[in-house]
């Protein structure tokens, strides 16, 4: 019997040497070490044997039950602590791996110039205002000095909704609303930056859709000068100081002077191209001093406040401070194009 449990000593403790599972090991004791392994088989047989022959069976038991688990234990300690070590290696994070790229969205170029423009403005003391798109022919048109049927309607070529309703063709009717909720009262200095509609061929310089930036100032005393002051500060600030820049006398009904400012053509630097249709210039903007029949109309003493106005084309000066060769550019969607332009 003594032989039969060092025998069983020996394999136990053999199996247990040679077992790399954790699970393995636990069926190990289990096997070796428990109610129907065969230590307690072995010990089945005492009730036959003397008191001297039962202790020393008892004895012998116990040291190869304590010789067994002392093996499993110092075995299921090694392979925990392997285990262990698997899970650190297989977590393990470099720290020194440049992270992986993502895709940013960023500003559209259009938005940007507007910001930058809009900032401009706002560091001079202008408010800005907003309008609606689709437009009461009576803000886009009459209380512009425009009535139905007067000939200067067709400079802008309209998307009419009703008879009374259209997609408003410049941001000026906010020169209107803007002056109506002053009710008479000055000083005004506003922008309004917008989307506008035109029934106009597209080409490198025209779109339908765009972006006009209005300007309105009201007071007392203003002049042509001050209309002239801004708009150079305006067109250095964005273009520099060496881009050279013309202002043109012009006609709009609601103006009275009216002008127009144009800088040299982005592509052709002013040697005149297809893009500026040879002249070597492309115009930004319309401007001119507030006419007093839309000073009257809106409520305000013409005899008391003069003002002055412009809309600045968006497109037009983004074109040219970044020497874009079509306005087209804008409304694709083609990210080749946007991502240019990612700050
Ligand atoms: C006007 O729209 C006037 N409302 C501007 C104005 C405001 C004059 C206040 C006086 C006082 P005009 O049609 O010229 O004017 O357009 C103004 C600017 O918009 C142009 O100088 C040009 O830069 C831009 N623009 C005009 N038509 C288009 C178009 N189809 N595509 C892109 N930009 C355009």
């Amino acid at each position: 019997m003594l032989e039969q449990l060092k025998l069983i000593k020996q394999n136990a403790i053999n199996e247990v040497e040679t077992c790399n599972d954790i699970k393995e090991l636990i069926e190990l004791r289990v096997k070796y070490l428990g109610k129907k392994g065969p230590i307690q088989e072995a010990m089945k047989s005492m009730k036959d044997l003397d008191i001297e022959e039962r202790k020393a069976l008892g004895l012998v038991s116990n040291e190869v039950k304590d010789a067994i688990s002392v093996a499993i234990d110092a075995k299921q300690g090694s392979l925990e602590a392997l285990e262990v070590e698997k899970k650190l290696q297989s977590e393990f994070i470099d720290v020194s791996l440049p992270a992986r790229g993502q895709n940013h969205g960023h500003t559209h170029l259009l938005n940007q110039v507007v910001e930058e423009i809009e900032d401009l403005f706002i560091g001079m003391g202008y408010d800005i205002a907003e309008g609606p798109e689709v437009e009461y022919d009576h803000y886009n048109f009459e209380m512009l000095n425009l009535p139905k049927g007067h000939p200067a309607r067709d400079m802008q070529d309209s998307f009419y909704i009703t008879e009374e309703l259209l997609l408003r063709t410049h941001t000026s009717p906010v020169q209107a609303r803007t002056m109506l909720k002053h009710e008479g009262k000055g000083p005004v200095k506003i922008i309004c930056p917008g989307k506008v509609y035109r029934r106009d061929d597209d080409d490198a310089t025209h779109s339908h859709q765009f972006m006009q930036i209005e300007g309105l100032v009201i007071g007392e005393n203003i002049t042509m000068s001050d209309l002239k002051g801004t708009l150079d500060v305006f067109a250095k600030k964005l273009f520099g100081e060496n881009r050279e820049i013309r202002f043109r006398p012009s006609f709009f009904p609601f103006t009275e002077p009216s002008v127009e400012v144009d800088v040299t053509c982005a592509k052709c630097k002013g040697e005149g191209c297809p893009m500026c249709k040879d002249s070597g210039y492309i115009e930004i903007l319309g401007a001119g001093m507030v006419h007093p029949n839309v000073l009257k109309m809106a409520g305000f003493d013409h005899n008391k406040y003069q003002g002055f106005a412009f809309g600045i084309g968006a497109e037009r000066i983004a074109i040219l401070k970044y020497g874009i060769d079509d306005i087209r550019q804008f409304y694709t969607n083609d990210m080749r194009f946007n991502k240019q332009f990612s700050k």
